[in-house]
């Protein structure tokens, strides 16, 4: 098989990218990484330097491609499948790319931080900037509100990189930092993205391993 998936069922961005390649249907060999395995994250290093996942290879073309979004672009372009997730339309395009950028730099990236803090030893916790990622998820969600009020996806009637983005990162972010009653739109939205067979299959493969996220 031409693709590996290298990944983690747990990770949030490894759920962007497994959301796309069901999305789209394209064979591919998943490879669980245990980044606590010092082989298995020595591997990893070789093929992405900086040592996160997901990284996709893909042996034919010859290519590793790391970061979700330009993963998902490389499908798009490359393995066309069932669902296109970038629109053909360039403008339509750029403003998925930008939905695609707010939610990871201002949904995902404050959820990670929120997480990564549970994570550190009792004295090198950073009360300070847990607090400024809540107060920026909560601005966020305020926005992704309004984005969503009208029902469907976040570009609208199409499934695009932009809900790929969204599933994981409020899936995640409202454990850390709930939603809540006053949000309607975007806690219908998250349901409905939950309820999407791609992304409900990506959550049925992480419950085996559900008890290892950090609980506050
Ligand atoms: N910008 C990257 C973020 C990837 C990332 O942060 N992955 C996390 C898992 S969700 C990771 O590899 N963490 C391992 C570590 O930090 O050692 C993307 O979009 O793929």
């Amino acid at each position: 098989m031409s693709l590996t998936l290298h990944y983690h069922p747990l990770s949030s961005f490894c759920w962007k990218a497994l959301v796309a390649l069901y999305e789209n249907g394209a064979p591919f060999t998943a490879n669980l990484v245990n980044l606590a395995d010092p082989d298995q994250r020595a591997a990893l290093l070789r093929i992405s330097p900086i040592g996160r996942f997901p990284v996709l290879s893909d042996e034919v073309r010859g290519e590793v491609v790391p970061e979700s979004s330009i993963i998902i672009e490389y499908l798009d372009r490359h393995y066309p499948g069932r669902v296109r997730l970038i629109p053909e339309d360039p403008d339509l395009a750029r403003n998925t790319r930008l939905r695609d950028r707010f939610i990871d730099l201002y949904v995902h990236l404050q959820t990670q931080k929120i997480v990564g803090d549970r994570l550190r030893p009792a004295d090198r916790k950073d009360p300070h900037g847990v607090a400024e990622a809540r107060a920026q998820l909560r601005t966020s969600y305020a926005i992704m509100e309004q984005q969503v009020a009208r029902g469907g996806w976040m570009m609208g009637d199409t499934f695009s990189l932009a809900d790929c983005s969204a599933a994981p990162s409020l899936f995640y972010g409202n454990k850390v930092e709930p939603i809540g009653d006053r949000l309607p739109h975007l806690n219908a939205y998250l349901e409905r993205l939950k309820a999407r067979p791609s992304f409900a299959r990506v959550l049925k493969e992480a419950e085996p391993y559900f008890g290892m996220f950090p609980e506050a």
